[in-house]
């Protein structure tokens, strides 16, 4: 199971599945990358996946080696070949081989990897009892530096806050844009619940513009439940009535307390929960067949 990887243009066995020391993914972080849910034999919104990472693409000048057609094939095959119906799917695309110099003009050929494998998740109580975090003191990343939506290998920024939270035994943390206003978790984006309204921050503040983001507000919408972007501050979210994160690996996922306050009730609260199982039903029937 999860035996082969795609890399360079062919199959190649897991423990044998190796890039170049000069390719620039692994000198510099320059590439991006993706990472999609397969449910029940169904690639879960395949196409907005593939969307942003073109964009991603786009945006710090990459060429992707295969059209979106033949990527979404070899990733159905990749599954298919595995034998898997629920996985994750991570796709990256780097520079490729270059020399010690950061000149992306001096890389030739971008390499494309398909790694589907099991997907390890959140033990399920904590959909119930929501998770602890803290706000990290590191800052996201300005977007006029390095714009949050590009999906880079770059993940210094969250793995620093990542490693605050761990410091403090915490399994996520979240992170303020420089203003100081709520931006989003180290892989995952944030909303709250205040007097049945919910709020999440926009995409502008400086955040990944999420897919699962899109879906719980697409949800909300056709739920007829009130959804603001808009920008917020600790304050805010500390007084909140509810707070969950949204994101491929963790899904819709409750948060109870936040560096020592207690939201809400201190459990998964009413609308959380409404839209954890509309989530889940969701998943369920809608995707690209394998
Ligand atoms: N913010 C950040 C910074 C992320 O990296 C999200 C929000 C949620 O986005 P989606 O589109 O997943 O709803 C992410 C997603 C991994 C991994 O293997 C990372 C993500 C998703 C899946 C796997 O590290 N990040």
């Amino acid at each position: 199971m999860s035996k082969w990887v795609y890399v360079s243009g062919e199959y190649v066995l897991k423990d044998e599945a190796k890039v170049s020391v000069f390719d620039h993914g692994f000198l510099y972080g320059d590439g991006v990358f993706e990472g999609i849910r397969a449910y029940g034999g169904r690639v879960f919104r395949l196409d907005e996946h593939l969307q942003r990472l073109w964009e991603s693409a786009k945006a710090i000048c990459l060429e992707i080696p295969l059209s979106r057609g033949q990527l979404k094939e070899k990733i159905l095959e990749s599954l298919r070949k595995n034998e898997l119906k629920d996985a994750y799917i991570r796709l990256v695309v780097s520079r490729g081989k270059g020399d010690l110099g950061l000149d992306p003009g001096k890389c030739p050929q971008a390499e494309l990897i398909i790694i589907t494998d099991k997907i390890s998740i959140y033990p399920e109580e904590l959909y119930e009892k929501g998770l602890e975090v803290i706000i990290a003191s590191t800052r996201r990343n300005i977007p006029s530096a390095l714009n949050c939506r590009i999906k880079s290998l770059n993940y210094l920024n969250n793995i620093l806050a990542k490693i605050e939270a761990n410091r403090e035994g915490m399994p996520e943390a979240i992170m303020l844009s420089k203003d100081g206003y709520i931006a989003e978790c180290t892989g995952d984006n944030i909303f709250i619940v205040k007097e049945g309204k919910l709020v999440t921050p926009p995409v502008w503040v400086g955040i990944l513009s999420g897919i699962t983001r899109d879906v719980v507000i697409e949800i909300a919408q056709k739920e007829g439940i009130s959804v603001e972007e808009n920008i917020f501050t600790s304050f805010a979210l500390y007084n909140s009535d509810e707070c969950f994160l949204t994101g491929t690996a963790a899904e819709v996922i409750p948060v109870t307390r936040v560096d020592g306050r207690t939201i809400g009730k201190g459990v998964a609260g009413p609308l959380t929960k409404r839209l954890m199982e509309r989530f889940r039903q969701l998943t369920q029937v809608e995707g690209t067949p394998i």
